[in-house]
C-alpha cells in the first residue's frame, strides 16, 4: 500500500479514538431546572441522578408545545390535554421508593396529580376494568382501574421539587407505588380505559409479572 494512504489511515484511526475518548469523558449528570431537595420531613431522599438509565430506546426529548395527553378508550368523555391543562389540577406530593428489578432503588419526593382525577373527568364506562398507559417511546404497561383509584396513584411532573428532566420522563412519569420499576412508565402520552384485563405491556409480554408487586418476584405471575 502507498505510504501516504497508511499515514492517512493512522491519522483517521487516531482521530476516531480521541473523539470516542472525549465522548466517554462527558458529564452524564442530568441538568435540573432548580434546586433539588435532599430531605423531606426528616427523611433522606435519593437524587434524580441516582437512577440508572436503562430505557428501551434511551432518553426521550418531548417538545412540550406539540404535546398532548390523551385520556381515551371506554370513557364517556374522551379528553386531550395540553401540558398546562394537566398541571391545572389539584397537586399532591408523597415520598415513594422505586425498586428496579436490576437491584437498585431510589426514594424520591414526587409531585403530581391523581390519575383518578383524570379518570373521573373522562368518566370510565362500567365495563372499563383496566387502564393501559402508552409512552412516547412506544413503551406500554397496564393496571386494574381499581389499583389507580384506590391508592391515590400520582402522575408526577416534579421530583424532589424540580420539573422531571427529559431523562427521567418529562413531562409525566407514573408513580406506580408498590410496583416494580418497569410499571413506572415515563414519557406518558396516552391513558386508555379498556376491558382487556389480560393486556400485556412491553416487559410483561417478555415474561415480567403483569401484577408487578414488589413483594413478589417480577418473574412469572
Ligand atoms: N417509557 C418508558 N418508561 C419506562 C421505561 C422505559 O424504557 N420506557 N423503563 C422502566 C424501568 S425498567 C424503570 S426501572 C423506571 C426507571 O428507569 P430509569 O432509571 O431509566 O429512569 O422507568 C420505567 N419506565
Ligand atoms: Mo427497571
Amino acid at each position: 500500500m502507498d505510504k501516504k494512504i497508511i499515514i492517512l489511515l493512522v491519522i483517521l484511526i487516531a482521530a476516531v479514538a480521541i473523539f470516542a475518548a472525549f465522548e466517554l469523558q462527558k458529564d452524564r449528570t442530568v441538568k435540573l431546572s432548580g434546586v433539588e431537595i435532599k430531605n423531606y420531613q426528616g427523611q433522606k431522599l435519593s437524587s434524580v441522578n441516582d437512577f440508572r438509565e436503562n430505557s428501551i430506546k434511551g432518553p426521550q426529548f418531548i417538545n412540550i408545545t406539540n404535546y398532548h395527553l390523551e385520556v381515551t378508550g371506554l370513557v364517556q368523555n374522551p379528553r386531550n390535554y395540553t401540558y398546562d391543562e394537566v398541571l391545572n389540577h389539584t397537586s399532591y406530593e408523597k415520598v415513594v421508593k422505586l425498586d428496579c428489578v436490576e437491584g437498585w432503588d431510589v426514594t424520591i419526593l414526587w409531585q403530581g396529580l391523581l390519575v383518578s382525577d383524570l379518570l373521573n373527568e373522562a368518566k370510565p364506562l362500567p365495563n372499563g376494568n383496566t387502564v393501559i398507559f402508552y409512552a412516547y417511546d412506544n413503551y406500554t404497561t397496564s393496571f386494574p382501574i381499581s389499583y389507580l383509584n384506590n391508592n391515590q396513584i400520582l402522575l408526577a411532573y416534579k421530583m424532589n421539587n424540580v420539573t422531571i428532566p427529559p431523562e427521567r420522563g418529562f413531562p409525566f412519569m407514573l408513580v406506580a407505588e408498590s410496583k416494580w420499576g418497569y410499571k413506572w412508565i415515563k414519557w406518558v402520552t396516552k391513558i386508555e380505559v379498556s376491558n382487556n384485563s389480560t393486556y400485556k405491556g412491553y416487559w410483561e409480554i417478555r415474561g415480567y409479572s403483569d401484577v408487578g408487586d414488589i413483594n413478589q418476584s417480577y418473574l412469572g405471575g
